[in-house]
């Protein structure tokens, strides 16, 4: 039996000298815990982490970050097991490198130690909070636990905080601050985090599939350690923050990390959202239909990369207001195309009654509203009106990861047998599509059309009959 390789942490970092990995290269006895992060998923720890990483690694020392497992602490125990460190490959096309971040330095759940979360935040060391929670909007335990630390923290007199929710939601820190000042009961408490607080809003990029056994695997061979943590993500990476922090000099260190800071990220957050993601999600419904695995499956089949190529360049960028947006479209093709990613179709498709409302809606009713042409939102949302029966074309079943999978698929399957009443029922989900978007009936007529031809022929061969009658590149 081959014997296990140690396990990442302090004590084995040496054994990747000469291994070619990027090791921290400071000591982490220095490092203050200036950082709150509440969320400790991949995408977290592939992008802030290892921006807070290169902070530290700069000499300045305020970065160190206390991790936060918001929901199951499997996760949270692991990292601590490893002193909090893990391994991220970066890799595209051209090669790819591995580098292993310090900037956690600590680790904890919330559920099973909140007065330790409410500690930290109220701490004079803390400086900044962060969020990656959720894509489907935050919730009420949230706002109780940073509701609480900051209630501690203004009763020891201490300053306020920046708080930066890095979840891909728009207006994310609008929302959080919002959400924050709801459920403050407190008119004093109210009063101090609406003077002494920031809720920056950014846009935040990097594409992170979910970690899997594999990924470990993969660090095992390269790293000749094990770690439970390890991730593979892409080389590039983006973060878009709004200039408003509590300390003012922090935009200046930022932007020398590479953070891009500016007065205003909705048009980042725009583009970002309309055409990765809302390409991501039409990828995710027709490649799940398909049969195929990952992004990089999808885009390799030409149909589908033509489809998202027009998609975007007729739907959604006379809309979006970002310099030289068809370098952004071609760009974000290629990164979908990077060979070295196994993105899961299924992964994006999961939660897509959250995520199509934002990614596809915003299009959809601009194009409506000044007369332009929504073939290929329609055909998308045909795609994942079919997609919600929970079998894919060749028969093969799978499960709708969603929180309203229940409706969904009670609509697909009673109304399947007639493809108007069956978007019109979706139509009608108004958490999903608001309530303007049943108003125009052109395209739910037209979305029918494309569901009934999915039904009939299949997806692929849909597709093929949908770019013969628009070829618009
Ligand atoms: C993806 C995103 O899972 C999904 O829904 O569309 O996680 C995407 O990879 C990131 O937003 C890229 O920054």
């Amino acid at each position: 039996m081959s014997e296990l390789p140690p396990m990442l942490c302090q004590h084995t970092l040496d054994r990747l000298s000469g291994k070619g990995v990027a090791v921290l290269a400071y000591p982490r006895q220095g490092v203050v815990p200036g950082v709150v992060h509440l969320g400790l998923g991949a995408f977290n720890r592939a992008h802030q982490g290892l921006v807070f990483d290169t902070l530290l690694a700069g000499g300045d020392l305020r970065w160190g970050v206390l991790g936060v497992a918001t929901r199951s602490w499997t996760l949270a125990d692991a990292l601590a097991a490893q002193d909090g460190l893990y391994a991220v490959k970066l890799a595209n096309a051209a090669g790819s490198s591995w580098r292993v971040s310090g900037s956690m330095l600590q680790t904890c759940a919330a559920t099973r130690e909140p007065e330790r979360v409410h500690a930290a935040i109220a701490s004079p060391a803390t400086r900044w909070v962060t969020l990656t929670v959720t894509e489907k909007g935050y919730d009420a335990s949230l706002a109780s636990l940073l509701v609480e630390g900051l209630r501690q923290r203004a009763a020891a007199g201490r300053g306020g905080l920046t708080i930066a929710s890095c979840d891909n939601l728009s207006h994310n820190g609008d929302k959080l601050k919002a959400l924050c000042l709801e459920h403050c009961a407190d008119a004093a408490l109210s009063a101090w985090i609406m003077r002494e607080c920031r809720f920056p809003n950014s846009m935040v990029d990097r594409i992170v599939p979910a970690a899997t056994a594999a990924c470990a695997q993969e660090a095992a061979a390269a790293l000749g350690v094990h770690d439970a943590a390890a991730l593979v993500t892409e080389a590039y990476w983006q973060w878009v923050i709004e200039d408003s922090f509590v300390d003012a000099d922090d935009a200046r260190v930022l932007s020398a990390a590479g953070v891009t800071v500016v007065a205003d990220v909705s048009p980042y957050e725009d583009a970002k959202l309309r055409m990765l993601n809302g390409s991501h999600s039409a990828l995710a419904c027709l490649g799940a239909l398909m049969g195929l695995k990952t992004v990089f499956d999808c885009v390799s089949v030409k149909p589908l990369r033509q489809f998202i190529h027009q998609l975007m360049s007729l739907e959604v960028m006379p809309h979006v207001v970002l310099p030289d947006l068809p370098a952004y479209r071609d760009a974000l093709i290629e990164r979908f195309a990077n060979p070295q990613l196994r993105h899961a179709v299924h992964q994006i498709a999961t939660d897509s009654s959250k995520k199509i409302g934002p990614r596809w809606v915003p299009s959809i009713l601009a194009q409506l509203h000044s007369g332009g042409q929504v073939h290929h939102h329609a055909f998308a949302a045909a795609a994942w009106m079919r997609f919600c029966l929970g079998e894919d074309d060749q028969g093969g079943l799978y499960v709708i990861n969603d929180p309203q999978t229940p409706l969904l698929t009670q609509i697909a399957q009673s109304q399947c047998h007639n493809a108007q009443a069956c978007v019109d029922a979706f139509f009608n989900v108004q958490s999903i599509w608001g309530d303007e978007l049943c108003r125009f009936s052109a395209f739910s007529n037209e979305t029918a059309r494309w569901l009934r031809d999915i039904l009939a022929v299949g997806t692929a061969q849909a597709l093929a009959g949908f770019l013969q009658v628009h070829h618009g590149e």
